[in-house]
């Protein structure tokens, strides 16, 4: 099943759009009694008239806001609600949706004690019509009860077990998968309206001419609501389309249809960064949909970039120039908000990513905020776009169509931006197993099924001897670390393993080739000359060695990019090998450089001066 609708909440001349965002009512449940809330319709009235409520923010990552640990290693249910009002001038003539940015792991809402939208998978929005549920010019409430559990058929997979412990048993959730699970209200939750009839998805599709002068945006709009069903045929819709000095470029109308092409002379194409002097460029599309009478019935507003992708064996290209890809894994962390949306937090990474002079991030390993997707949009930023399946095993049907519906909802999501550039269909897969083969087959066409503009990769680790996913896929990516988990410490076994592997890859599978992640785990302040394991001295040595890998790589037109592994440190489940979390970073969790970054930004400085 496709899922519909998920336009970006914006305002418009028709709609509105109130955040909720806030502080929140919070329970925790008994781990061994995770569905008593259920049982005893928590929802059914406050949070807060029977049981002891912790206050918590939404937007954020539930787990570290307390001092407990038990909140911070909980496993299972938590409850969250609020009240709110909605003005009496919303009941006429509009319909009221709820919208979540993402929760995670799987959400419940009520409103008012009736249950309103279910959703399963973290990291992706889910909205539903609230219209009927709401008391208009008067207060209201919103119950959610959100599950972390991870098991063998969610997305990403997890284990759980009960084991004893000092005073009984206890639930333990683990996990291969190399980050914290995080969990709660990650990311914004909205109220918004729109008409009685409105338009309900947008789709649009750019390609330029050979000289780049004319753009192309294919487009169709899907229309739903009461007019929808009645006269479908009086509906159309207009379009303008403004550059980014606001000037209109173009306007017309699509003739009884919902879909069309229009056609932008002297075209301003989106370059990536150090590409073009002016990267980001976007144009602004406004959709008015009209009804009969010419009676204008909804307005959206999207930002269109002008691209044209291609991709063959041997290159990648965009606008007809070929793109060597610099930049990194990256994480949605940090201090007390864990994967919480945060404005301050994006734009301090976003000036970072330039500072540093990378054009490209993966989003390592679940999809990252609409907001986040925006600003990359803006700053020309490219983006391999990454579904929530990480370290895939025991392959069986069920999981496939959970991770097919990821990837729905995914390119469902993400599909009109200009800086997606590729979609990845997972990280570091058991891709040696026997089942894998079959199982990657039917994920990666159902991927280009869905979007066949953009080509198609995973971050594989297995080695290329074993692997059986590669031949499914338009861009090999590969995962590996030497001289930190394989010869540790050994900066004579780097260079040439690095050149041998990526070009096994290419040999086998005859398709362009990415370093998807190496590094080494740093911790900021060691200073340890001749270098060793975990100095700033160590991670500066293990990326110049790479370096000298990916330039004997880069004259074969195939190598087409690298990938640090990872911009900033990050948290990850209690392990030995951990200390306080993933150090692989360039930046400090607090974002702050270590010495390898002054290095890393030369290069990528360099590297973008070249084209
Ligand atoms: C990997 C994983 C990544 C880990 C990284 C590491 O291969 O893809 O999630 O964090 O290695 O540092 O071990």
């Amino acid at each position: 099943k496709t899922s519909r609708g998920m336009l970006y909440p914006r305002e418009s001349e028709t709609r509105e759009v109130r955040s909720l965002d806030g502080i929140w009512n919070f329970v925790c449940s008994d781990e061994t009694n995770p569905t008593q809330g259920i049982r005893d319709k928590w929802f059914d009235d406050d949070l807060s008239k029977s049981r002891p409520i912790i206050p918590m923010p939404v937007p954020a990552s539930y787990n570290d806001i307390t001092t407990e640990r038990s909140l911070r290693d909980h496993v299972g249910t938590v409850w969250y609600d609020r009240k709110f009002f909605v003005p009496r001038s919303w009941e006429k003539d509009q319909r009221v949706w709820l919208r979540f940015g993402s929760v995670h792991y799987e959400a419940f809402v009520w409103i008012n004690g009736e249950s309103a939208v279910k959703h399963e998978m973290g990291h992706l929005p889910f909205e539903t019509e609230v219209t009927h549920l709401l008391k208009y010019g008067a207060e209201n409430r919103i119950t959610v009860m959100c599950d972390n559990a991870l098991i063998q058929t969610t997305v990403p997979q997890g284990k759980i077990s009960e084991v004893a412990n000092d005073g009984g048993v206890t639930i333990i959730q683990s996990y291969t998968f190399d980050f914290f699970n995080y969990a709660g209200i990650h990311r914004s939750v909205h109220l918004y309206t729109t008409p009685k009839t409105f338009i309900e998805e947008v789709e649009i599709q750019t390609k330029l001419s050979d000289n780049n002068s004319v753009g192309y945006i294919d487009y169709s709009v899907a229309v739903n609501g009461t007019a929808a069903n009645e006269a479908e045929n009086a509906l159309y819709v207009r379009l303008k389309l403004y550059n980014r000095e606001g000037v209109q470029v173009v306007n017309t109308t699509s003739d009884g249809k919902l879909e069309g092409t229009l056609k932008v002379s002297n075209a301003m194409p989106w370059w990536p960064y150090l590409m073009h002097s002016d990267p980001g460029y976007l144009y602004e599309l406004e959709i008015q949909l009209h009804g009969a009478n010419e009676q204008l019935l909804d307005v959206y507003r999207l930002k269109v970039g002008l691209r044209t992708l291609s991709w063959s064996n041997t290159t990648f290209q965009i606008n007809g120039k070929p793109v060597y890809f610099r930049g990194f894994g990256r994480h949605e962390d940090s201090d007390v908000r864990g994967k919480g949306l945060d404005n301050a937090l994006m734009v301090r990474d976003f000036n970072l990513i330039k500072w540093i002079g990378a054009n490209a991030y993966r989003t390592s390993h679940y999809p990252y905020s609409e907001e986040s997707m925006q600003f990359a949009d803006q700053h020309g930023i490219m983006i391999i776009d990454e579904c929530p399946s990480v370290d895939t095993e025991n392959y069986n049907q069920a999981l496939l169509d959970k991770h097919k519906s990821s990837l729905e909802q995914l390119i469902h999501r993400d599909r009109n931006h200009p800086s997606v550039v590729m979609w990845s269909i997972a990280n570091e897969p058991r891709t040696g197993q026997l089942n894998a083969d079959t199982y990657f087959q039917f994920v990666a066409n159902y991927t280009r099924s869905l979007d066949s503009s953009r080509p198609v990769t995973a971050a594989i680790a297995t080695p290329w001897t074993d692997d059986k996913a590669g031949r499914y896929l338009d861009i090999i990516s590969f995962n590996r670390y030497n001289a930190w988990y394989s010869n540790t410490g050994r900066m004579d076994m780097v260079t040439q393993r690095v050149i041998d592997e990526a070009t096994a890859w290419n040999k086998k599978y005859g398709k362009p080739v990415i370093m998807s992640e190496y590094g080494a785990d740093t911790l900021e302040g060691l200073h340890l000359q001749p270098s060793f394991v975990w100095s700033e001295e160590f991670q500066s040595e293990v990326f110049s060695r790479h370096f000298k890998a990916f330039d004997a790589l880069r004259r074969k037109k195939w190598f087409i990019g690298e990938f640090v592994w990872n911009f900033a440190d990050f948290k990850t489940a209690q392990s030995y090998t951990r200390v306080g979390g993933n150090k692989k970073g360039v930046f400090t969790r607090a974002r702050q450089p270590k010495a390898a970054a002054h290095l890393l930004r030369q290069r990528y400085f360099a590297l973008g001066r070249e084209v």
